[in-house]
């Protein structure tokens, strides 16, 4: 065909991958001092930040850790439900979808 249109793909190639929440879910019974340690250990977080997300989650029931690719967010999400368990502490961690 003589006229046949060119359709050009204008949408861009380069993806961003899809990031996931890591979050921690408020209990009556751990540490405040045990979920400082956690965001410390596991997050990055400096004293003051932890304890503002600690109380954050204290009081709202949960609070973000931090956003990750999958195989970040479900390492850091295992680690930390692990230490919990191995520290007798009911603490859970989960992630998300953002
Ligand atoms: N609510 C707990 C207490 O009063 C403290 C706590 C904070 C527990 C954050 C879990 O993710 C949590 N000891």
């Amino acid at each position: 065909m003589a006229d046949t249109e060119v359709i050009t793909e204008s949408k861009s190639k380069t993806k961003t991958p899809p990031l996931y929440r890591v979050i921690l879910m408020n209990d009556d019974y751990t540490p405040m001092d045990f979920v400082i340690l956690v965001l410390k250990k596991f997050f990055q977080k400096d004293a003051s930040e932890a304890t503002k997300i600690m109380l954050q989650i204290h009081h709202q029931g949960s609070g973000l850790c931090g956003t990750f690719t999958y195989e970040i967010a479900e390492t850091k999400t295992y680690q930390v439900n692990q230490f919990s368990r191995q520290n007798r502490h009911p603490l859970k961690c989960v992630m998300e979808k953002e």
